[in-house]
């Protein structure tokens, strides 16, 4: 799953696809790449960030949807308007952050319209995740709460074979509780669904390879292909071409 995020902020891309062609050139590159669907977000859920207002987001992803009808796409929201119209324009899977927890109308979106669903694992809220993320024993927790929201969606009608489940590398969490995961990989692989990993360009990377600052495609890769290696199937990342080519090699070597 490649990343374009139409937004000035996003720690990594922030500002680089503000033009829609610009965004669209990037997804279709992607996709040139390997990239089997590449997500598309208006709004981000960094550190430290702001909300953004609905008629902000759609200003935001709505020109590069429409730049992009037929191709594989993933529509990263909390808000239910936003999903219909990317929905609508074709893009087949809503990644929502919050679970199903922000918009109530979210859930019976993607289940009217029979569109995948990434559930993924939040403590917190992004303003102030990462003040000081508590566990006792975060792989569990994370399964726990991944289970539930997992019965909750298929409760509201969304079929259970659409859903992937996602640990939210970075999202309340520390680094050593962010390696936790993937070390634990099982626990959630166990629930029975796709697991998708999501720690490319992450700060965690930077602390471990001791490089402030640090997001290196070779970081990003290295913590993809443990992932892989404990089960995940679905790796959401900026650089494609590297990651393809990696998993390849990986999986061959397992083949
Ligand atoms: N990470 C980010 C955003 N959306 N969605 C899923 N399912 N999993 C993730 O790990 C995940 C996500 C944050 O990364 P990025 O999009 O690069 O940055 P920003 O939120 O600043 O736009």
């Amino acid at each position: 799953m490649g990343i374009v995020n139409v937004t000035p902020d996003s720690f990594s891309d922030g500002g680089l696809h503000l033009q829609p062609e610009a965004a669209a050139a990037a997804a279709r590159r992607m996709i040139e790449e390997g990239a089997a669907i590449v997500d598309v977000g208006g709004e981000s859920t960094r550190p430290g960030s702001e909300a953004v207002s609905l008629d902000e987001e759609l200003r935001r992803v709505v020109p590069v949807l429409e730049l992009l009808g037929g191709m594989p796409l993933s529509i990263d929201t909390a808000k239910a308007e936003v999903a219909r119209r990317a929905l609508e324009l074709g893009a087949a899977l809503v990644n929502d952050v919050t679970a199903l927890r922000g918009d109530a109308e979210l859930a019976g979106v993607v289940a009217d319209t029979g569109a995948y669903l990434c559930l993924m694992h939040m403590q917190g809220e992004p303003r102030t995740m990462q003040r000081e993320p508590r566990y006792d024993d975060v792989a569990g927790e994370v399964a726990s709460f991944l289970e539930e929201r997992l019965r909750f969606a298929v409760a509201v009608g969304v079929a259970e074979e659409r859903i992937c489940l996602d640990p939210g590398i970075g999202f309340g969490k520390t680094t050593e509780q962010n390696l936790e995961l993937v070390r634990r990989l099982d626990v959630l692989v166990a629930l029975g669904r796709p697991v998708l990993v999501g720690f490319s360009r992450k700060s965690s990377l930077a602390r471990i390879v001791g490089e402030p600052g640090a997001r290196t495609a070779s970081a990003s890769v290295g913590a993809a292909v443990a992932a892989w290696e404990r089960g995940a199937s679905i790796f959401r990342v900026h650089d494609v071409r590297e990651h393809v080519d990696a998993l390849a090699v990986a999986a061959a070597v397992s083949a």
